[in-house]
């Protein structure tokens, strides 16, 4: 029974096959379902990317660009690029570092960002790497650990569990935790506290390192509308009318992202600025344009920034 199954996936004999042979299109590996799924989808779609059935299929295929998508466990996602099942992937960076398979990562995708930390009850007194001497350790991350307390000289034991890592010290497993670290939250309700911040993680995609130059060209189009999307996240773009002599204080006050649009109006004496600006700083700027005289200030939302 067992040969009718793929040693890598588990899936039935015949879509191994088919993962196998079907080498023309290019394929991405995302998460199926997790904290990861949602947002890989958005970026899909935002990349202009029309994915039908998303995740509920195993595969499926993009109606208006050449890619396939393989949902899958995180865990499995960078085995499954680095042997070229799947050509790309969206995974954690965490997981790409913990698996440690031969892998090309290729973009920041700023999201489902989070770190890797040690974490120990909290009245308990830290002196530095050397507090763990000796110690025991419960996480999901063994490889990623080992590695940093060998640069640190430090030896310590440590025990790998699946879940609930949090909960480790207070049944007595293990004196501390390394784990992943989001907001604190869960730390914080453990009674722990992070004490070494080893990894800082956030999506990122992957490649196989032999992929074909066809599929390669794919892939830097891909990237590339990625890069656009995540460049107009967190942006607006702002019209604002000032007195012309107004002009060069106003772009003191607006740098934008390359030289800003400069219009004059019909109203004579005034201009028309367009800029692209952080959301973050609409308010600021708007209060300070308006005390030096600009009137009529849109802001309006940013579609694509397409470079
Ligand atoms: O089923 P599958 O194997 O695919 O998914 P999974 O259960 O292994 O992973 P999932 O979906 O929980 O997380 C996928 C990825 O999201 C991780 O590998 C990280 O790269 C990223 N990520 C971002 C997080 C978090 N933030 C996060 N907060 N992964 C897990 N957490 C957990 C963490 O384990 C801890 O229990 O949230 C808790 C801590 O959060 P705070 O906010 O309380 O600090
Ligand atoms: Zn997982």
């Amino acid at each position: 029974m067992a040969s009718f199954f793929c040693r890598h996936c588990h899936r039935h004999k015949n879509f191994f096959n088919y993962l196998h042979k079907k080498k023309d299109t290019l394929r991405i590996a995302l998460q199926s379902k997790g904290r990861l799924n949602e947002k890989s989808l958005e970026l899909l779609c935002e990349a202009g990317i029309g994915i039908d059935d998303t995740g509920r299929k195993l595969l499926s295929r993009a109606s208006n660009f050449p890619i396939e998508i393989l949902y899958l466990r995180d865990d499995d996602i960078p085995q499954t690029v680095s042997c070229g099942i799947a050509d790309i992937g969206i995974v954690g960076l965490n997981e790409v570092m913990e698996r440690d398979f031969d892998v090309d990562v290729l973009q920041h995708l700023e999201f489902g960002k989070c770190r890797l930390s040690l974490a120990i009850p909290k009245y308990m007194e830290y002196t530095g790497p050397e507090f763990f001497e000796g110690r025991k350790i419960a996480t999901s991350y063994p490889g990623i650990l080992k590695k940093w307390f060998a640069e640190k000289n430090v030896n310590c034991e440590i025990r790998e569990i699946a879940g609930s890592v949090e909960i480790s010290p207070s049944i007595g497993l293990a004196d501390g935790i390394f784990d992943i670290v989001s907001s604190g939250g869960t730390l914080v309700q453990n009674g722990l506290a992070e004490v070494e911040k080893v990894l800082e993680s956030d999506a990122v995609l992957i490649g196989c390192p032999d992929m074909d130059e066809e599929k390669r060209q794919t892939v830097r189009v891909l990237m590339s509308r990625f890069t656009s999307v995540l460049r107009s996240r967190g942006k607006k773009y702002m019209l604002v009318n000032v007195p012309n002599d107004k002009i060069e204080e106003a772009l003191k006050i607006i740098p934008s992202m390359k030289s800003p649009t400069l219009l004059p109006l019909a109203d004579k004496g005034w201009s028309a600025i367009h800029a692209v600006i952080d959301e973050s700083e609409v308010w600021d700027k708007a209060d300070r344009l308006k005390a030096i005289g600009a009137e009529d200030i849109l802001i309006l939302s940013m579609e694509k920034l397409i470079i």
